[in-house]
């Protein structure tokens, strides 16, 4: 009889891996909580555009039919809100940002997440490019819920949430960062989980 059996091990496992994917400071969730800085805005497919701006000028611009022809993905991810939940195998589908990014100038470094209702989020041109972020359209399989973000949110699952603007319309690429809304606020400007970037300072 060999001292420790296999079940043993095998339910041993999974807590453990689970355990190495939360950040500092972070606890397991299974629910997916909402949370909006103002009411949930309902746009209508039909108006529906994504713009690329510069120095105030459109650059480029996707309807919701063009959205949807453009090479999507699956994509299966942790995500971590700064409030403290973290939920894990978070699955999405979505365009990845490159795909709305080529040929920027060598003078962009930042972009400004811009969304229905007036949030905005910071985030530096290396982090929603390189495979690491996605204009997301579905949630769990089927179209994203308004609540949270549909029809269309960012998803940059390496940072904390708020990063992940939801009802986003548009990215601002800019040469100087600027801060969004919570980064405005005190919240970190950056937002590294695994950092634990919450606030200004830490
Ligand atoms: N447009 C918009 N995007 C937003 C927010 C918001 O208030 N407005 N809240 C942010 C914050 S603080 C978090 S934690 C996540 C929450 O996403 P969820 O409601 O889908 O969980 O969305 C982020 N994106
Ligand atoms: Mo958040």
């Amino acid at each position: 009889m060999p001292p420790i059996s296999r079940g043993f091990h095998g339910r041993r496992r999974e807590p453990a891996a689970q355990a190495a994917r939360i950040p500092p400071g972070q606890y397991l969730t299974r629910d997916f909580p909402v949370l909006s800085a103002g009411p949930t805005p309902h746009a209508r497919l039909a108006d529906w555009t994504f713009a690329v701006r510069q120095a105030g000028t459109v650059r480029n611009a996707w309807t919701w039919a063009e959205l949807m022809a453009l090479p999507a993905e699956d994509i299966t991810v942790d995500i971590h809100c700064v409030t403290k939940w973290s939920k894990l195998d978070t699955r999405w589908r979505g365009v990845p940002i490159d795909a709305v990014l080529a040929d920027v100038g060598q003078d962009v470094r930042f972009v400004l997440a811009v969304c229905d209702g007036g949030y905005t989020t910071n985030l530096p041109l290396a982090d929603v490019t390189g495979g690491r972020a996605w204009l997301a359209f579905e949630y769990d399989g089927g179209p994203l819920p308004p609540e949270h973000g549909g029809p269309a949110r960012l998803l940059v699952p390496h940072l904390y949430f708020w990063k992940s603007a939801k009802w986003v319309r548009g990215l601002e690429l800019l040469a100087a960062d600027e801060p969004g809304f919570w980064e405005r606020y005190g919240y970190h400007n950056y937002g590294d989980p695994w950092r634990e970037q919450r606030y200004a300072g830490d």
